[in-house]
């Protein structure tokens, strides 16, 4: 069998760790339950964070997997005071016209238990913040744009592993999604293929930092078991 994978060229044997079963289920319960104290909240510190940690939450959201393995993302992440301000000022004169002009009675029902408004300190605050750029082409060698494949799902996945990073290191971030955003492509020079899809400060909670106070489903109200 070995031989078999061996001899297909751009194929290399998978690297596996078989666990005992004992610690697959301890492995399992407390990763679940370090997940489940994971919150997001819009209020940070500005204390700072070493930027060798950002690298290694962006490395991690770079081992998802991809469409194609087209891997279409790219992070920027933003320490310099000057950008940040420039960007909670972008962001903030779109979110004013969407929370006092264009948001739908029945999105603000379901947005007003969450506390949010137009004011972004969090983009300042934070020591970092981190866009998440979704790839909707790609050049090939020949020089021809050509399509991604579901880089909406890649990307997602990616940013999940992101956060889910961010929280195993003990720090904070929050999935923000200033509407419309094309004004981060400008301010942050990326090309016309790469669109902006998250913002991300990351950081240590501020001292009085708050979370609405809401339940997550259950798991028999999440899972649908068929054995
Ligand atoms: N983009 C706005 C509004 C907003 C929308 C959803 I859906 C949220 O879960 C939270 C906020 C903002 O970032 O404030």
């Amino acid at each position: 069998m070995g031989d078999v994978i061996d001899d297909e060229p751009g194929f290399v044997p998978l690297v596996f760790h078989d666990m005992p079963p004992a610690e697959m289920l301890e492995r399992a319960q407390s990763f679940a339950f370090h997940m489940e104290q994971r919150r997001t909240t819009r209020h940070f510190s500005d204390r700072e964070v070493p930027r060798e940690l950002i690298e290694l939450a962006v490395q991690t959201a770079g081992s998802a997997p991809s469409g194609a393995h087209m891997q279409p993302w790219t992070y920027v992440a933003v320490a310099n005071p000057a950008l940040k301000q420039r960007i909670r000022e972008a962001a903030e004169a779109e979110e004013k016209r969407f929370y006092e002009e264009r948001m739908p009675a029945a999105w603000e029902e379901v947005l007003t238990p969450l506390g949010t408004d137009y004011v972004k300190e969090h983009i300042t605050d934070a020591p970092w913040i981190v866009i998440l750029f979704r790839h909707s082409k790609r050049l090939r060698s020949n020089g021809e744009w050509a399509p991604t494949y579901y880089s909406q799902e890649s990307c997602g996945i990616s940013a999940g592993m992101f956060i889910t990073a961010v929280h195993n290191m003990g720090l904070v971030t929050l999935t923000h999604t200033p509407s419309p955003m094309k004004f981060l492509s400008d301010v942050l020079e990326r090309p016309e293929h790469e669109t902006a899809m998250l913002l991300m400060p990351v950081g240590y909670p501020a001292d009085d930092a708050k979370v609405p106070d809401i339940q997550r489903k259950a798991l028999k109200d999440i899972l649908v078991l068929k054995e």
